[in-house]
């Protein structure tokens, strides 16, 4: 399934879907959002995860076409909850490929002209620090246009890239997403819990939210509450699910 072809002809076919993980502020228990997390049903394969297709279209421009189709989705996904009344915010995974054409933000101002009764906040975009960003001024600016759209923005597995601290001086992002691997050996690791420590008090002085992913237990939870960071997402709150299950999971939370 590696090929071009085969990736297009599964975008015309309706053969991706996205998975919603949801985050919520454990203080509060409010629910803050979903990710939505792109996977492939295939029709000879079965289910497959982001890793087995991802890198190959990452290389290609179809990683603009898969990207556009996520974008779409994820409006047209707000719109359907909406319209249950259920009023909750999407944050899409964004290839660095994606995010360096030029005209990222103006497709991204046509996409929300089309549902003019979403705004803006409930997008959120989760830019990811590891892939090399690639010319930053301009992927500065184009995510300062983002902003300026209304729309979220948040940088993704905070801490494993080369350029961590660059990217948080330079980007306007509001969230910073502690990676996994910093937050699972919390409880036994205390240099993981001064790496932790150390990124919120950075995220204080630049004004800017954290939220802890990977957090599998309650004890990761209330190490993280006590630590002072509140926002979380992982498979101890709730395992990437179907659109269709989200609705009786929010019922059922608490
Ligand atoms: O569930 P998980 O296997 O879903 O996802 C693995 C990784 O794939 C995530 O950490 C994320 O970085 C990436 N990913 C998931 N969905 C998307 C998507 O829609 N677009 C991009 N660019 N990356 C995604
Ligand atoms: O980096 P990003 O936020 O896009 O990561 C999402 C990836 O992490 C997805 O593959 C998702 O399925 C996975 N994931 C989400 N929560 C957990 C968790 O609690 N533990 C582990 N091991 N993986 C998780
Ligand atoms: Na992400």
């Amino acid at each position: 399934h590696q090929s071009v072809e085969h990736i297009n002809r599964a975008l015309l076919a309706k053969e991706f879907t996205l998975y919603y993980q949801p985050k919520v502020n454990m203080r509060t228990g409010a629910i803050i959002g979903v990710e939505a997390l792109i996977r492939w049903q295939h029709p000879e394969q079965g289910l497959l995860s982001p890793n087995r297709f991802l890198p190959f279209i990452e290389e290609h421009r179809l990683a603009v076409e898969v990207g556009d189709w996520v974008i779409d989705s994820a409006l047209q996904q707000i719109l359907n909850w909406q319209q249950q009344n259920i009023a909750l915010g999407i944050s899409i995974n964004i290839a660095a490929r994606h995010l360096r054409q030029v005209d990222f933000a103006a497709k991204l101002a046509a996409h929300l002209a089309n549902y003019p009764s979403i705004a803006p906040n409930m997008l959120e975009l989760e830019v990811l620090e590891t892939s090399a960003l690639g010319d930053l001024a301009l992927v500065s600016k184009t995510l300062e246009t983002c902003r300026d759209l209304g729309v979220g923005i948040s940088l993704d597995d905070f801490g494993t890239g080369y350029s961590s601290l660059t990217y948080l001086k330079r980007l306007p992002t509001h969230t910073i997403k502690v990676d996994q691997s910093f937050i699972r050996d919390i409880l036994e690791d205390p240099e993981d819990l001064a790496i932790l420590d150390g990124v919120l008090s950075l995220a204080k002085a630049f004004g800017r939210q954290v939220i802890a992913e990977g957090v599998e237990t309650l004890a990761h939870g209330d190490t993280l509450l006590r630590m002072g960071c509140h926002l979380a997402q992982g498979y101890g709150i709730a395992r990437p699910m179907p659109a269709t299950e989200v609705p009786t999971w929010l019922a059922n939370w608490q």
